[in-house]
């Protein structure tokens, strides 16, 4: 079976490739295919977020016979983020252009502690949310998982692994921020880990 990744993040793919390194699949993505560009997500969930960049991609895919139709072939688009309890639930589905278009990862990194900065150790709580859609690319059958991934912001930067909000989340039961974990071990706990996990059995089941 083929899997292709449906997303424009580097650092969503690089996860990707390691979470699925067992699994008995074919992995590309649409930077294989030069596919540069991307929907407007005007979601309000995470969900339709996903859905929307699921159709756009499909669409994109079946147009052009971008795929070797002689495996089935697994189209993954996902949607996540994170959410702050202190913020309302932001940055939410609008983790990836928080603040502004203008801003990089570390911009809003520093831009969230900021606005944190005042509130106390007790009241830090934030969960990462994933959310996978895939559709077989032949039928169009979707399947949905959502996981989540609970923990804090901490008071700073730490660490330089992983991308995103990981030098500035501590996970529940870690001591570090998810950006000083080992890859592997962020596999395990992080929401996009939890939620592929859920694939992984679906896709075993079916063979
Ligand atoms: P695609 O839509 O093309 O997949 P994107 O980066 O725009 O790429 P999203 O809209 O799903 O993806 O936004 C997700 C953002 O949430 C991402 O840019 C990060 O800022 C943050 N994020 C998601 N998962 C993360 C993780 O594992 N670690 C740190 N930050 C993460």
């Amino acid at each position: 079976m083929n899997i292709i990744l449906a997303t424009q993040n580097r650092g969503k793919v690089e996860e990707f490739k390691r979470i699925f390194t067992d699994c008995p699949v074919k992995l590309s993505s649409i930077f294989d295919y030069g596919i540069t560009l991307e929907p407007e997500e005007t979601g309000s969930t995470f969900s339709e977020n996903a859905q929307i960049k699921l159709e756009y991609y499909l669409e994109t895919l079946q147009k052009n016979k971008y795929y070797d139709s002689s495996q089935k072939n697994l189209l993954l688009a996902e949607d996540s983020g994170i959410e702050i309890k202190a913020l309302n639930g932001e940055p939410g589905v609008l983790s990836a252009r928080y603040g502004g278009e203008g801003l990089d990862s570390a911009d809003r990194n520093n831009l969230i502690l900021k606005k944190m900065k005042d509130v106390a150790p007790e009241n830090r709580k934030a969960r990462f949310v994933c959310c996978i859609k895939v559709a077989y690319i032949e039928t169009d059958i979707v399947y949905e998982f959502i996981e989540y991934s609970e923990g804090i912001i901490m008071d700073d930067i730490y660490g330089s692994k992983g991308f995103g909000y990981d030098p500035i989340f501590k996970p529940l039961g870690y001591n570090v921020s998810m950006g000083s974990l080992e890859p592997e071990i962020k596999d395990k706990i992080s929401h996009r880990g939890l939620a592929s996990k859920k694939l992984i059995k679906k896709i075993l089941d079916e063979r």
